[in-house]
């Protein structure tokens, strides 16, 4: 009871900050636009003149005519920086490269509507993009059950698990023996077979964009990331040079300090990844590992806050190659475009660093609660992967957003509105345990199984091939969806099959020769994409080898004898949908590339 009445006010206390700093009018957030220019503003940094000053003085005459019209009548102030600029010269240097100095914002009239701010500013052809702050939320907004004191002592009886962890047997998402009663068909992630293959993720770090994760929670404070040099530095001081200071285990990005506030969300999202396992106490978690094999987790806590953006930058730029992510815009078919150049840019320069287990970043982000077939982004993005959540039946959740570009299914649980026990069971702040449930949930069981393909392949997979390892051989659930065919993704991620891929002893044996290293990827160009009626794959040097089109749970579509350095290839008989396209030439060079056919 205590820990209920503790969480009761901490979420009352963050809905309060929310409250505070932003007013919303669909979905749209007031007072504040955002833009990208065109090009790089402020050369100089005479700090003397303000930005809006120096922006005017960028244009004619006749522009900056117009502009100062639409500021004054739009009380605009206060330009600036939506990316601060980095302490760090070569961390701002590489954000450069990626146009994120190019984005500012600035204050506007709290009572104009920013959605006709956007078309004013537009029709100035002064930006390269004009955008408002869009509404963001979680995808599980406050349903949970702590355990009671009575299933403490029930679970902790039972000591027959593949770990000494006393609540793993309750873990059906993982293992399930029908311990819910539930048929016809139990799901679970194949979790115990795929332990049996890889425990270890301990040089693997996983980015949580959230609330924060309780660090100090007994079951993942093994677990958590740890900047080393502020751990052992000096407090106030910037030890390690990133441009934050004292950040240890992450960043509040809400409030801008070092200090990361233990939410449920964030912290059963980490149990799930990341709760150690065979520790005698607790859940166990899926690259949790023992005695210090378990993954590192980097708590960002970001929501609410306007500078979503800068938790991808922030763990690309510390370290982080895969980013987990349950939340999504508030709106469907709504998104900004600076939050997907951060997505980007985590993307393409996570794991950029000498020793770093995959060059490239994966991002992994739940579809959203809206139980219906919507448009919801960020999950809709073709670059990341979008989890939708089924329940220990094999069921697609009620509440499950679903739809042609979902990617994976994972179990979430059919109990988030009634956060009862059919729900997942993992880590909750202040050393206690409970159940959640929605796509929330469904989400990190993808990260935890990405963590554990990463270790046992690293320096040898790409960010395509690990997300092809964990569609490889996820279970069809179409027979017990009926009506929701091909808008559950791959199917339920299967641990066993996703760790077995790259090993010799199935037919991907030759997809990447073993030891081959992922410098030796062809260069090659694959084109039209989205393809209709045919694509073309160009090559700057002359191609011997053999193409492979595999659908996208890893099944092999086609295979064509390739010897030339354009070749063509026809999918007007292929289903509509994504597939994937392996090139492989006799000198045992390869690249994984992904199309889609409409
Ligand atoms: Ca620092
Ligand atoms: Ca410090
Ligand atoms: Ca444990």
């Amino acid at each position: 009871m205590k820990n209920s009445l503790f969480f009761l006010f901490l979420s009352l206390f963050t809905f309060h900050l929310s409250a505070q700093n932003a007013v919303f009018e669909n979905g749209v957030r007031k007072g504040i636009l955002k833009f990208k220019l065109k090009t790089e503003l402020i050369a100089g940094q005479n700090e003397s003149t303000s930005k809006l000053d120096l922006l005017l003085q960028s244009l004619d005459v006749e522009k900056r005519e117009q502009l100062r019209s639409k500021i004054t009548k739009h009380k605009g102030r206060n330009l600036k920086r939506l990316f601060p600029r980095s302490t760090n010269a070569s961390l701002e240097n590489k954000h450069k490269k990626h146009g994120l100095h190019l984005w500012y914002t600035l204050d506007v009239d709290e009572s104009s509507t920013i959605l006709n701010l956007i078309e004013e500013f537009s029709a100035l052809s002064i930006f390269d993009i004009v955008e408002g702050f869009y509404e963001k939320k979680l995808t599980n907004d406050g349903d949970y059950k702590m355990l009671t004191d009575k299933e403490i002592k029930t679970f902790s009886m039972s000591n027959n698990n593949y770990f000494n962890d006393p609540f793993l047997g309750q873990q059906w998402n993982f293992h399930n023996t029908g311990q819910l009663g539930i048929s016809p068909s139990p799901a679970d992630i194949n979790m115990y077979a795929g332990w049996d293959i890889q425990q270890n993720a301990s040089d693997i770090i996983v980015s949580i964009h959230d609330y924060g994760v309780d660090v100090n929670h007994p079951d993942l404070q093994n677990n958590i990331w740890v900047n080393e040099a502020e751990l052992n530095g000096t407090p106030g001081v910037d030890d390690d040079g990133n441009g934050y200071i004292d950040d240890v285990n992450g960043w509040n990005f809400r409030e801008d300090s070092s200090g990361v506030i233990p939410h449920f969300h964030a912290t059963h999202i980490a149990g799930i990844i990341g709760a150690e396992n065979d520790n005698g106490i607790g859940v166990s978690g899926i690259a949790g590992g023992s005695n210090g094999t378990g993954v590192k987790m980097m708590t960002l806590d970001w929501l609410d806050s306007f500078n979503v953006g800068m938790s991808y930058v922030y763990a690309a730029d510390n370290g982080a190659v895969i980013s987990q992510n349950s939340w999504t815009f508030g709106v469907p078919d709504l998104y900004e475009q600076s939050t997907i150049d951060a997505i980007n840019y985590f993307i393409i320069e996570a794991g950029n660093y000498a020793g770093s287990p995959m060059k490239g970043g994966l991002v992994v982000f739940c579809t959203g609660n809206d139980g219906a077939d919507v448009v919801m982004w960020p999950a809709c993005y073709i670059n990341v992967l979008a989890v939708t959540s089924i329940g220990a039946d094999s069921k697609k959740a009620d509440y499950s957003t679903y739809s042609s570009w979902v990617d994976l299914s994972a179990p979430g649980g059919h109990g988030i509105f009634i956060g009862d026990t059919t729900a997942v069971l993992s880590t909750m702040p202040n050393s206690s345990y409970g159940y959640a449930g929605g796509t929330s949930m469904a989400a990190p069981h993808v990260v935890g199984v990405a963590a554990l393909v990463l270790s046992k392949y690293k320096h040898h997979i790409t960010p395509l091939e690990l997300e092809f390892s964990l569609r490889y051989g996820a279970n069809n659930i179409d027979q017990y969806n009926p009506g929701y065919e091909n808008r559950l993704g791959s199917g339920l991620i299967d641990a066993q099959k996703a760790l077995d891929f790259l090993s010799s002893s199935n037919d991907s044996s030759s997809f990447r020769k073993n030891n081959s290293s992922v410098e030796d990827e062809i260069e090659l160009t694959v084109y039209p994409n989205p393809a209709s009626s045919e694509f073309k794959i160009y090559s700057e040097e002359y191609l011997d080898g053999e193409i492979r089109i595999y659908s996208t749970n890893g099944q092999l579509v086609t295979s064509h004898k390739v010897n030339s350095k354009v070749s063509e290839i026809s999918v007007s008989d292929y289903k509509k949908g994504l597939y994937f396209i392996k090139i492989i030439d006799k000198k045992g060079k390869s690249i994984l590339k992904k199309i889609l056919v409409e």
